[in-house]
């Protein structure tokens, strides 16, 4: 029997900090936080009317995720969200019902920052929040709201940039089923985990699959990297944040220097290009007043400066870590200069 294999996630009062912090948090494990929004204004204010009567003419973005895959946030389609509602509660059919559109995932809080004041933006259990400090440049949307209904699901994925996901349910009732980072060769991007033959399938390779189920007022943690596919019971309404502690900032912040370095990279291939080629012409290079005018030689200091100091307080971090974590990591990466 299937059901018999799947794990039913831990469930723990999110009051429990402490308990959250060592035994979920920092073993990266999920897990259910009863009550993690019981207390939200969002639970006695937010419904469809709410959303209706005071959002209605707003345009929203939603998903197709069965043809469309993740799409980029700003090319998903817009429609306006009183037009969504009254599909998503079952008033009117959709003509797309081999795909219906989800509002899987809407950054609401820069338009209207007054429902921040419905939820609790600092979630006790979790520390100091890192993508607060992020230049507005490169910010990664600490926030953001779902409204879902039967018809429509998030199939098999992981968060981008390894963040720590919350989820928490403020009207209604999901159920999500979780696989590892560990277990990734059993599963691939936008599966059905609640496909009974291809849930088998998973583990019959040895992978496990946990489940939990989220009731308003109720929140998930789904840790980074975790594959997780969630599928709504009815009617939902849900906040998702997003958080990065100092833990796993170096492993955030190499994935944002991923997004430029390919950019500085070409950009740097370039420069070397042009050394080379005034080098092998041998010519001296005139005193050009540009140069002059731009601070050429300040700026090229001051560059160099920079990348020394990062590479060794880098260097220096990470030869730490590898005595810290396991010597084979060391030997496996051995460190430049070693
Ligand atoms: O509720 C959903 O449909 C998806 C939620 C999700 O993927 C998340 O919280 O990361
Ligand atoms: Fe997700």
């Amino acid at each position: 029997m299937l059901n018999k294999n799947i794990i039913f996630l831990d469930e723990i009062d999110a009051d429990e900090t402490a308990l959250f912090q060592e035994k979920y948090l920092m073993n990266e494990t999920p897990v259910i936080l009863k009550g993690m929004g019981k207390d939200w204004p969002a639970i006695k204010r937010w419904s469809a009317d709410f959303f209706r009567n005071t959002y209605g003419h707003v345009e929203v973005p939603v998903c197709h995720y069965k043809t469309k895959k993740q799409e980029l946030y700003k090319n998903q389609r817009k429609m306006l969200l009183n037009v969504y509602l009254n599909l998503a509660e079952g008033n009117y059919l959709s003509d797309e019902v081999n795909d219906p559109p989800y509002l899987g995932g809407w950054i609401y809080h820069t338009e209207f920052p007054e429902l921040l004041d419905d939820i609790d933006m600092t979630l006790p259990c979790f520390p100091d929040n890192w993508l607060y400090k992020l230049p507005s440049s490169i910010s990664i949307p600490p926030t953001n709201l779902l409204i879902g209904y039967q018809q429509v699901s998030s199939p098999l994925h992981t968060d981008s940039f390894f963040v720590n996901s919350v989820l928490t349910m403020i009207v209604g009732e999901k159920k999500a089923r979780l696989v590892s980072p560990s277990h990734t060769f059993a599963v691939s991007n936008g599966q059905d985990l609640f496909n009974p033959d291809i849930a088998n399938n998973v583990l019959e390779q040895g992978a496990e699959i946990f489940e939990g189920t989220i009731l308003a007022g109720d929140a998930i943690y789904i840790p980074p990297g975790w594959w997780h596919n969630v599928i709504n019971c009815g009617f939902t309404i849900a906040v998702q944040n997003l958080h990065v502690d100092t833990c796993r900032f170096l492993l955030f912040e190499q994935q944002m220097r991923a997004l430029v370095l390919p950019m500085l990279r070409k950009i740097d291939d370039l420069g070397t290009a042009a050394r080379q080629e005034l080098l092998s012409a041998k010519t001296t290079m005139p005193s050009l007043l540009s140069h002059k005018i731009g601070g050429f030689i300040e700026h090229e200091k001051k560059y160099i400066l920079l990348l020394k100091k990062s590479a060794k307080k880098s260097q220096e971090h990470l030869k730490i870590y590898c005595m810290q974590n396991s010597n084979t990591e060391q030997q496996e990466h051995p460190l430049i200069g070693d």
